[in-house]
């Protein structure tokens, strides 16, 4: 039999993951928080997937993180800010060669779990798949996308990318996933506050070019200064291009703090201005728009971390 995928976190990505792998016929065990949890789960048919209106359920047997099974592969598909301590909990179930494969989106939270679990192979990933729940135990695959994996410390690719093709998930091993992964958290930076402040769509920002401008400046200064120059190519372009192709979208700030939901600020902007304080890099209006973020998050009882 081959290696389960234990896969931490019944969300978004999560279910949409475990549902495909499953659907492929592979063994999968999803891990829920709590004994509650998991009798909620016992009680609905399984997980759900909706992909192109049509749902299909998937009886994926599920555990909590007190269960005994050993665990040698674990997709860990929780927000950044949840990330380490869910691994926490898990630590002593990891195998000795146990790999993780950590989908959080924004920098940071990849290096806490890796520093917990030094032992285990951390694969981080970069996806533009997007998915949200419309019920408990229930995803919608609302954007068709791709996901890139790598090991910054590892060219080379593990075996089981064989499962994610068998599964039909699209992905590419990446050896430059580090440079992925900061072009997306500066792609982030620049749009996602931005949305939430002017309180409008990802097109509402063809408003604010000169802001947008200003900002992908200094997030390409950045990204040179602390050794990504390639994250940096041509950034301005790019963000413009995004937000034209995705003007009638929503970002996910936008749609956190809509829902009065906790961001994954310190993840994306917070990340961006502890590292330019690291390199003693003076950004002013980087700087600045965390500054209104937070204050804005404050105004509305969010969290600010
Ligand atoms: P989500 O909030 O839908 O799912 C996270 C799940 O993890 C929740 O069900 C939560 O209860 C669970 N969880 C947290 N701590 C846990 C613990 N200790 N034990 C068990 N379960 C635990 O989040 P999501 O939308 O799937 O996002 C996951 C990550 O992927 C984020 O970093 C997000 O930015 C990124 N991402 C999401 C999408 C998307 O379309 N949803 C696309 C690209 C990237
Ligand atoms: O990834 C995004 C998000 O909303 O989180 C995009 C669409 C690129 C905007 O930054």
């Amino acid at each position: 039999m081959s290696t389960p995928w234990h896969v931490l976190g019944a969300g978004s990505l999560g279910t949409l993951w475990a549902t495909r792998l499953a659907r492929a016929g592979l063994p999968v065990r999803l891990i829920v928080r709590d004994a509650q949890r998991l009798r909620d789960y016992q009680a609905a048919d399984g997980l759900t997937l909706v992909e192109h209106g049509e749902a299909n359920t998937y009886a994926v047997p599920a555990q909590t993180p007190d269960d005994a099974e050993p665990i040698r592969r674990l997709l860990v598909a929780s927000k950044a800010y949840d990330a380490e301590s869910a691994v926490a909990r898990l630590a002593p179930r990891l195998t000795a060669d146990a790999e993780l494969i950590l989908l959080q989106n924004g920098l940071g939270s990849q290096d806490a779990v890796a520093a917990l679990v030094p032992q285990a192979r951390c694969i981080s990933a970069s996806s533009t798949e997007g998915a949200f729940r419309d019920g408990d135990w229930r995803v919608v695959f609302a954007g068709h996308g791709f996901t890139w994996l790598g090991d910054a410390g590892h060219p080379v690719a593990p075996i089981w990318l064989d499962d994610l093709q068998a599964a039909k998930i699209p992905h590419e091993w990446s050896t430059d996933i580090l440079t992925r992964l900061w072009r997306k958290l500066a792609l982030n930076c620049a749009i996602n506050p931005l949305t939430v402040l002017h309180n409008c769509r990802n097109g509402g920002l063809e408003q604010h070019q000169c802001e947008v401008a200003t900002l992908c400046n200094e997030l390409a200064e950045l990204l040179e200064r602390c050794g990504q120059p390639a994250a940096a190519v041509n950034l301005q372009q790019e963000v413009e291009r995004v937000i034209h192709a995705t003007a009638a979208n929503y970002s996910s700030m936008y749609q956190d703090v809509a829902n009065q939901r906790r961001t994954e600020i310190s993840y994306l902007l917070g990340h961006a201005c502890k590292v330019a304080t690291r390199h003693q890099l003076n950004l002013p209006h980087l700087k600045q728009l965390q500054q209104r973020l937070v204050g804005h998050l404050h105004s509305l009882g969010l969290p600010s971390d």
